[in-house]
């Protein structure tokens, strides 16, 4: 394509507001090229559609991760931390919802409290809590994943308490899709809200870019001295020299993630609980979530070494 051809399409590109004008660049080709098949790539895991930019595109195609700034509101954010206390003091009670305690204290009899509660599960019975999953700027963009009719296939909120020393709090490295064996998993893609500033210091999300391209590995309990909390299963043979970056996020800043993309969290060094939200999204509908090779939860087959 000619130079002049070139500005032409970024002309028209831009009016129909598809791509960035300045993301459209010269390069050769001996055909003729139409606006709307134009991609200087192809696409293998997002789907096409006006909502990402093609340099957003570009960067979770090759990271297998997009943090969107600034998503959810204080407000909503106040108001699922209103409802987690509730359900942790139990003044709500859900038939369906799965209660975790950390492995450091899961022993102790404990007053019912927001302080023994590290995570819940399964919280799609709970009208305020599932609101974030029907959010429409959360669903605008797990729709770029996974195409319009979604699916909550999984929801957890993760309240990961200060480390007690054991290192109890970490998250070993793994990839989600060991837990959601269904396919095809390009259409599946979790998003992680952070409900406050979360750095290295209260354990942030730490994920590996581009892992998602390689294939599902093997899983089993990390053997770590302090002990390890259940479903918490890692990697056992990731490349050790795997770039790692640390999602540094501000309160309502989302990433959305591959399922193979290999991340996990550090410990919590501070003396606050450091809160997120995550629905794991795919679709429904014959183009959609067609197999499942285990339920969730059925994948147990794993049992704490270190309980
Ligand atoms: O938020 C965290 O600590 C990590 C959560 C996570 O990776 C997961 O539950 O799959």
């Amino acid at each position: 394509m000619d130079a002049r051809a070139a500005a032409r399409l970024r002309t028209v590109l831009g009016h129909l507001g598809r791509l960035e004008p300045r993301d459209v660049v010269a390069h050769p080709t001996s055909g003729t090229v139409s606006p709307t098949s134009f991609h200087p790539q192809q696409f293998q895991f997002t789907l096409d559609n006006s909502i990402l930019s093609l340099e957003q595109r570009q960067f979770y195609e090759e990271n297998g991760y997009l943090v969107i700034k600034n998503l959810v509101s204080d407000e909503d954010i106040q108001r699922f931390r209103d409802e987690f206390g509730k359900i942790c003091r139990k003044e709500v009670k859900l038939d369906r919802l799965v209660i975790m305690k950390d492995v450091s204290i899961s022993k102790l009899q404990l007053a019912p409290s927001e302080k023994v509660v590290t995570k819940i599960q399964d919280f799609q019975e709970d009208p305020e809590l599932f609101r974030y999953c029907t959010l429409p700027q959360i669903l605008k963009y797990v729709e770029c994943f996974t195409g319009p009719n979604i699916m909550a296939m999984h929801t957890m909120l993760i309240n990961k308490p200060p480390d007690t020393g054991k290192k109890t709090s970490r998250h070993p490295l793994h990839q989600d899709l060991h837990y959601f064996p269904c396919g095809p998993s390009n259409l599946i893609v979790c998003a992680w809200t952070a409900m406050e500033h979360i750095d290295r210091n209260n354990g942030c999300l730490v994920v590996l870019p581009g892992t998602h391209k390689g294939s599902l590995k093997p899983h089993d309990y990390p053997k770590w001295e302090g002990g390890v909390n259940k479903m918490y299963h890692g990697i056992q043979d990731y490349d050790e020299n795997s770039a790692r970056v640390h999602l540094v996020m501000e309160k309502g800043d989302t990433v959305f993630f591959h399922p193979l993309l290999i991340h996990g969290s550090g410990r919590n060094k501070t003396q606050g609980f450091r809160k997120v939200g995550i629905p794991i999204a795919a679709p429904i509908g014959k183009d959609g979530c067609v197999s499942c090779s285990a339920t969730p939860y059925g994948y147990d087959g794993l049992k704490p070494k270190n309980p």
